[in-house]
């Protein structure tokens, strides 16, 4: 039985992650953060489930800011394989918390790069780097050759993780990959992402708990969504190939922010038609003219990343692997979860 350790196992992508791994018949162990409120919501059915817990799923307390523990869990757990995935992860926060989103996203991944060498435990390292690396695209699309451009203070801490991988791959001859994944979605995504923002608020408009319009920054972004349990299977395999490298996961389509708006109200049989400009403009329901989107500058970040789309012909090629579920389906997944939570909360009321 091989044994995982997950840092940030709490996540969307953590939590996806465990499922896959437990499935496939490994010891998982999980690193979470001490919190005040409940933040397990996402891995409660397997920690409830006494067939999993304390044989199948294990949790440890810790914080990617904090060596010492680092160095303890990966002494008492000695796994074959660590999925690196805690961040402070959202991008418009990284310009609030720079120095934070640094310490996590940034030196975090050091910390445990530099607890595998020195315990010299032998483990194989997954990084989760990002597509905005890639920031103010230097081609398109991207793949793994393309040259970086960070725009916000998580890009950045992600680019000192993504070179620290790489330096310690050649430098220590660690088993340790970058897998640059492009954005993936799910019915677990963060409600502050604006993929969740958007499904939870149609449901709401649409079965008449949310009389007020979404409010949104750049509708205009283009972004590669892809389904996440797709991509945590990628993160696996990246760990599974003969030797260690660096590999994209993308879907090789963009879409905007508004394009997601359209397809997630067309869930309802509904069309959305657009008056005005940049910061006035505004969305509404062709059935009723109801509107239903405004524009907050709020939302709007300092520097902004307008287009993503990855080719990921080297983890096809490589290993075997490709997205199935492209972004009409994807939308489709994302508003049927929320309208089934949503029913399911007004019969408890
Ligand atoms: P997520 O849902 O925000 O999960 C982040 C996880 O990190 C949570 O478990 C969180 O714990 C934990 N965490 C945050 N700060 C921590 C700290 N100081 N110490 C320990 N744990 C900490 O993110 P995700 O979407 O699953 O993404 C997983 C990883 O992939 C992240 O590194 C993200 O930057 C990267 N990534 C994501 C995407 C995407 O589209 N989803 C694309 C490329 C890369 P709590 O639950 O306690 O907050
Ligand atoms: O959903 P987002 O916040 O995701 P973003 O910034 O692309 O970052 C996500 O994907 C990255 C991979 O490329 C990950 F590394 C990262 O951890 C995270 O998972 O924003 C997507 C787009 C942006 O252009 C943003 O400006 O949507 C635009 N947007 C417009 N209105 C909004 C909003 N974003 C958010 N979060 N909230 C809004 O109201």
């Amino acid at each position: 039985m091989k044994t995982a350790l997950i840092t940030g196992v709490t996540g969307q992508d953590g939590s996806y992650l465990a499922e896959l791994l437990i499935q496939k018949g490994y010891e998982v162990h999980g690193m979470i953060r001490r919190s005040s409120s409940f933040n397990t919501s996402r891995i409660d059915h397997l920690y409830n489930d006494p067939n999993v817990l304390h044989s199948k799923l294990f949790l440890h307390y810790g914080d990617m800011t904090d060596s010492s523990n680092l160095n303890r869990i990966l002494d008492r757990v000695k796994p074959d394989e660590i999925y690196n995935l805690a961040a402070q992860s959202h991008v418009k926060v990284s310009f609030e918390v720079p120095e934070y989103t640094a310490e996590v996203d940034g030196l975090g991944t050091l910390r445990i790069l530099d607890a595998m060498k020195e315990t010299q435990v032998g483990a194989k390292f997954y990084q989760a780097s990002t597509s905005e690396l890639f920031g103010k695209v230097q081609e398109v699309p991207q793949i793994e050759t393309t040259p970086f451009y960070p725009r916000s203070p998580y890009a950045v801490a992600k680019l000192f993780s993504y070179w620290t991988v790489v330096n310690y791959r050649e430098a220590y001859n660690l088993f340790a990959c970058n897998g640059i994944l492009f954005n993936h979605e799910s019915p677990r995504r963060g409600g502050t992402f604006v993929t969740r923002k958007i499904t939870q608020a149609v449901v709401r408009i649409m079965r008449g708990g949310q009389s007020t319009p979404i409010k949104l920054g750049n509708i205009n972004s283009q972004r590669d969504w892809g389904y996440a349990p797709e991509y945590v299977e990628g993160m696996w395999r990246v760990l599974q190939s003969a030797s260690p490298s660096d590999y994209l996961l993308a879907t090789n389509e963009t879409h905007t922010v508004r394009e997601f708006i359209e397809q997630a109200f067309a869930y309802f049989g509904e069309n959305i038609y657009w008056e005005g400009v940049d910061e006035s403009e505004k969305g509404f329901l062709r059935s009723n003219s109801q509107l239903v989107v405004e524009i907050d500058p709020y939302y709007y970040r300092p520097t902004e990343v307008d287009l993503l789309v990855g080719d990921y012909s080297k983890a096809k090629r490589e290993l075997g692997w490709e997205p199935k579920v492209k972004f009409d389906e994807l939308v489709s997944i994302m508003v049927r979860a929320d309208l089934e939570n949503y029913e399911n909360q007004n019969e408890k009321h």
